[in-house]
């Protein structure tokens, strides 16, 4: 299998290197299920488990690969291909995280990371009784926050008496975050979410049980790979359909991640928690020679001196050294979104005054632009 067609690319590549490990290959989890994953590779889909050491290390720092990462993984000598194991060797760091607090034995919770590496997060709502803004703008601030662009889709628009009005609320709740309306069952609007499909691009469904999910990715798709309810989910009680998440490819080269419903309870992880996980190297360093000191070949460097001591585990200045690398590349993200966001919003109030010519203007002036996330349409369906 190409591994762009998975969402590979330089990006990704430099961050391999970074291992500074031989022969290890990249893989992306499809699924993850209890300490089995399943990967997909350029040699196609293989069953992996996680090395002793990255459990060890993931454990302590509470995370675990999840569907969406990237991971270094080395053949166990068989030969590959359909039905070969490998070993995970190591975690990229991520581009973008949603995570949620688990609880956990003993009632403690624990971070855990429920998607990765989404660029753009389809937030699904149901427009039937269900229908809740708030918990809408809940689901919206934690998508900006894991540093992917969320776009919300209230579905069941068949359901809707008033689904206009309803769309409007929405729309005037999560700007500039675009709103669209559509309907799985009919295959109404279905057109407004395949705009937004790019070859190589992540794409994943977050919302609520039953709110149909796995619907709208069956409808994109074409048949009915994923299972769907075929019972009312209209008392709530929360019977969940989709029971893992999912790496699902799509025709057009886009990667879908299709995911049980979930409660939001947000929480962060952020630099500063990465150095509270990692005391012991955050104490080491401020002893390095250099402040900036990247702990590989700098002179004066008490992190590798450590390790040379044998008095720190070398894989725990890697799993540092991704943890460190993926808050900073989340955060530039969510810098990179803020800033969208903020040009998002200007226009919307010039907008919000201006006659339907000047609209267009500014429509064609943006696409002039060319900015990224320009064609994802900022701009509210309403
Ligand atoms: N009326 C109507 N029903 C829909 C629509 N989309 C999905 N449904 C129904 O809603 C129910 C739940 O749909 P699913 O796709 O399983 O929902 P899900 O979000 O994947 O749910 P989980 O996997 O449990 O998280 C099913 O009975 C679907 O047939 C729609 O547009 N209109
Ligand atoms: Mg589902
Ligand atoms: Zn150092």
């Amino acid at each position: 299998m190409d591994l762009h067609r998975l969402g590979w690319n330089r990006s990704w590549a430099q961050k391999l290197k970074d291992l500074q490990d031989e022969g290890l290959s990249p893989a992306r989890v499809a699924r993850a299920d209890r300490g089995l994953y399943q990967l997909l590779s350029a040699s196609g889909a293989v069953r992996a488990r996680l090395s002793g050491r990255l459990r060890h290390h993931a454990s302590s720092a509470g995370e675990f690969p999840t569907t969406g990462d990237w991971v270094a993984v080395r053949s166990l000598g068989q030969a590959e291909g359909a039905g070969s194991q490998v070993m995970i060797h190591a975690l990229l760091p991520r581009q973008s995280a949603f995570r949620r607090q688990a609880v956990i034995a003993g009632g403690r919770t624990q971070e855990q990371t429920v998607a990765a590496n989404v660029d753009v997060a389809f937030l699904v709502s149901g427009l039937d009784i269900e229908f809740n803004v708030r918990r809408i703008e809940r689901y919206v601030s934690i998508a900006w926050d894991s540093g992917a662009f969320p776009v919300l889709l209230l579905n069941k628009s068949d359901l809707a008496d008033n689904p206009t009005d309803r769309l409007r609320e929405t729309a005037r709740a999560v700007a500039p975050a675009p709103v669209h309306a559509i309907s799985a069952l009919r295959e109404a609007g279905l057109e407004q979410v395949r705009a937004y499909l790019e070859a190589g691009k992540t794409y994943g469904f977050l919302g609520s049980s039953g709110v149909g999910k796995s619907s709208i990715i069956n409808a994109l798709l074409g048949e009915e790979r994923q299972a769907v309810s075929g019972i009312s989910h209209a008392s709530g009680k929360g019977r969940h359909t989709t029971t893992r998440r999912e790496l699902i490819l799509l025709p057009g080269g886009a990667i879908v991640l299709d995911t049980p419903g979930m409660k939001v309870i947000g929480a962060w992880s952020d630099e500063e928690g990465v150095g509270r996980t990692f005391s012991e190297i955050e104490e080491l360093a401020s002893r390095c020679r250099f402040r900036d000191c990247r702990h590989a070949s700098e002179p004066g460097c008490a992190v590798r001196a450590a390790i040379e001591a044998g008095e720190l585990d070398p894989a725990r200045l890697r799993s540092f050294r991704r943890l460190s690398q993926e808050a900073a590349s989340i955060e530039q993200r969510k810098k990179e979104l803020a800033r969208l966001r903020r040009l998002a919003h200007r226009d919307r109030i010039v907008k919000g005054s201006a006659s339907a010519g000047s609209q267009r203007r500014g429509r064609r002036q943006r696409r002039r632009g060319g900015r990224s996330a320009g064609r994802h349409g900022l701009d509210a369906d309403v």
